[in-house]
């Protein structure tokens, strides 16, 4: 209960929050950064760095860490918790990694110059982006609208342009990085075609005790859309997306990607008229296809082992408005994850098992959202919706072959690592959550809420389902990774108030929050890190109690009427209640101070980027041990001449620093160096020029 006087501490501040996404959600707004959550923003606007991928790029914002096990897959943390417990889209499409050991997280397919606009939700405050996602939501999108009229892109001059073009070009000399990208838009009356493409590459990065660690990557996004506003302004648009990475380095696993290829197609029909019920309404359609292939060879030479994976998810969303403060919907997903293990035995490669054996899990999902306006300042929000979850694992009960002992059926090693036989069946689980939200405004720059909300998320394939053997020998069982198919969904009661004020000068705002979750799906060893070289030395899963609390607050002052200096600051505190321990991977005191000069044409910025130690760990799984505090230090400048052109310029890590982020992983190549370390001093620069 020691969370109960932070709550009391900070208790009297409260919030500003515009969760509550526009519906029909037809232009972009301009950026918005309101309260705590940013609701959209330009990916534009965040320009300080080049940003590897979309997890690289949430970094900019307060309260979002990554993992980082390679030199791309940046895994995005919010609140403590990353993965599956974030409910992340590519223009609308959810997307499930092709990887069990998270190479592939969703925002990784997230080309960042190919897409507009980001939103990030933290929490659960809203209940319409799909079932879960207790740590919040994430979502790229690309905005495109007819040229013809005043309907320009971006802004609100009438323009007589028939097409948009415009091209960009990142460095950045550590790893010798660079991005090409190239968006053109043909306009036809109120039709439109865009076409937008990116390359990128970059080499191993060196870090700042000057070991270049396995963190090579390539990857290339184009996508095809075409759409049209209807006569009634609704809009009709269908996207083709493909992205390709080869050959990325992970320095921080067993293992390097090979390829992951991904094919997506939406469609969207937002309608902006009256039908039936409803005043507006959106359908939308998803569907994406997605191969990856894993081996220790390709880009190492250690051993010989590869999985080829795949993950194909399909599903759609029906939304309907009645008024603008109520809204209710239907929304639909399934998804298949297939992975088979292989592994050199006397010499020939062999089949060992449905790593992931068919893991299909399907969600349906009835919600509702409203709006009450209890007086002109006090709004109260509720939202609620029921989840059906069917899972299966096909493949549980298919033997691989029969040229090895070490050839199993998925079940024998779920019956091996856990009580009694285990096997995999189908199964349901109904969900059920919900948030309820009182917010006050007190003028535009003062705002307060507070908010209990319920999450139930239902565990995913690998945490059902995997199936990673080794041979049964000494040291080896530590390399098994077991799903548990008994395990229950667990469940997040989270209260969250937040403020927004004007306090000595400055522009404060902050939110603070405890998590209590039951069932949380914790991953562990019966021998519980004695390493006793047995089968209890393997990766398996449980469910405990656990407890999340922390608080995200930024403070920014106006020095001049063009100097601004800013303060981020955020606190993730994790407990295992059932097994009296830390959580693994929480974040320790971390944020950035930046004092930035802006004018109409010019920026120019200083940034301390800084962590506290992290004493409170959990070394069995998943963290490498105790983390040092670190600062690193960067210096950016923008400049844009001309309205067409845009020019940014930087240096990150100026002093060269050696240091890693907790959440890092242990890295398995180098002996130099205990985890997967981030790069060390990097001159950078882009230069965007539209036409
Ligand atoms: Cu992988």
């Amino acid at each position: 209960m020691n969370y109960i006087k932070y709550i009391f501490i900070i208790g009297i501040f409260f919030i500003s929050n515009t969760y509550a996404e526009d519906l029909t959600d037809i232009e972009i707004s301009a950026p918005i950064l309101s309260g705590q959550d940013l609701t959209h923003e330009a990916i534009t606007d965040i320009n300080t760095k080049n940003a590897v991928d979309g997890g690289d790029l949430l970094k900019s914002i307060n309260g979002i860490n990554t993992i980082r096990r390679g030199g791309h897959g940046l895994d995005p943390v919010i609140r403590g918790q990353s993965d599956q417990r974030i409910n992340s889209s590519l223009d609308g499409a959810i997307i499930y990694g092709a990887c069990s050991a998270k190479m592939d997280p969703a925002s990784t397919y997230a080309n960042i110059m190919n897409y507009d606009s980001i939103t990030v939700i933290k929490g659960t405050q809203s209940v319409m982006h799909g079932a879960g996602g207790p740590g919040g939501v994430i979502k790229y999108e690309r905005v495109t609208e007819p040229l013809a009229g005043s309907m320009s892109k971006k802004n609100n001059l009438t323009s007589s342009k028939s097409y948009e073009l415009k091209v960009g070009q990142t460095f950045d000399s550590n790893a010798e990085a660079k991005t090409t990208a190239v968006d053109f838009i043909l306009g036809l009356g109120k039709s439109y075609f865009r076409l937008n493409g990116s390359y990128s590459e970059a080499g191993n990065y060196e870090t700042g005790s000057g070991i270049k660690p396995l963190t090579e990557y390539q990857t290339s996004n184009y996508a095809a859309i075409i759409g049209k506003r209807l006569d009634d302004g609704s809009k009709v648009e269908f996207t083709y997306n493909n992205n390709a990475q080869d050959n990325l380095g992970y320095a921080g696993l067993p293992m390097d990607i090979v390829y992951s290829y991904v094919d997506i197609y939406n469609f969207k029909y937002h309608r902006v008229t009256p039908i039936g019920l409803f005043s507006s309404m959106k359908l939308e359609l998803h569907n994406s296809d997605m191969d990856h292939l894993m081996d220790n060879y390709t880009m190492r030479t250690v051993n010989s082992m590869k999985t080829p994976a795949a993950s194909d998810t399909y599903g759609g969303r029906l939304i309907g408005a009645i008024g603008n403060n109520f809204r209710v919907g239907i929304d639909y997903e399934h998804n298949t994850r297939d992975a088979e293990q292989n592994m050199v035995i006397s010499s020939s490669l062999l089949h060992l098992t449905y790593l992931w054996p068919g893991a299909e899990i399907s969600k349906l999902g009835l919600f509702l959202e409203k709006d009450n306006l209890i007086s002109p300042e006090t709004i109260l929000s509720y939202g609620i919706r029921l989840d059906r979850v069917n899972k299966n694992a096909t493949r549980a009960g298919n033997d691989p072959g029969s040229s090895s002992m070490l050839q199993v059926t998925a079940n024998s090693l779920y019956t091996a690592h856990y009580t009694g036989t285990v096997t995999a069946s189908k199964k349901d689980h109904n969900n059920l959550s919900g948030f309820i939200r009182l917010k006050k405004d007190y003028n535009s720059m003062s705002n307060a809420y507070i908010s209990l909300s319920r999450n139930e998320r239902s565990p995913d394939a690998t945490e059902l389902f995997n199936a990673k053997t080794s041979m049964a020998m000494g040291g080896k069982y530590r390399l098994r990774h077991i799903g548990n198919p008994n395990l229950n969904s667990e469940v997040h009661t989270t209260l969250e108030l937040g403020f927004e004020n004007m306090f000595m000068g400055s522009h404060v705002n902050g939110s603070i929050y405890v998590n209590d979750i039951s069932d949380y799906i914790t991953t562990y060893r019966a021998s519980d890190g004695a390493y006793d070289n047995t089968v209890n030395d393997a990766r398996v899963y449980k469910n405990v109690d656990a407890t999340i609390w922390g608080y995200e607050l930024s403070i920014q002052k106006n020095l001049s009427s063009n100097v601004k200096g800013k303060i981020n600051l955020n606190y993730t505190h994790g407990d295992d209640d059932t097994q009296n321990r830390p959580l693994p991977q929480i974040m320790p005191l971390a944020g950035d101070v930046s004092l930035e000069y802006e004018t109409a044409l010019v920026n120019y910025g200083i940034r301390a980027n800084f962590a506290d130690t992290q004493d409170r760990f959990d070394s069995r799984v998943l963290d490498v041990g105790r983390t040092g505090g670190y600062t690193v230090y960067d210096l950016y400048a923008g400049f844009e001449p001309t309205p067409n052109v845009r020019f940014t310029v930087g240096i990150s890590n100026l002093t060269d620093k050696r240091y890693a982020a907790h959440l890092n992983t242990t890295n398995a190549l180098d002996g130099a160096a205990d985890r997967v370390d981030e790069p060390g001093r990097s001159i950078w620069g882009s230069l965007i020029y539209d036409f």
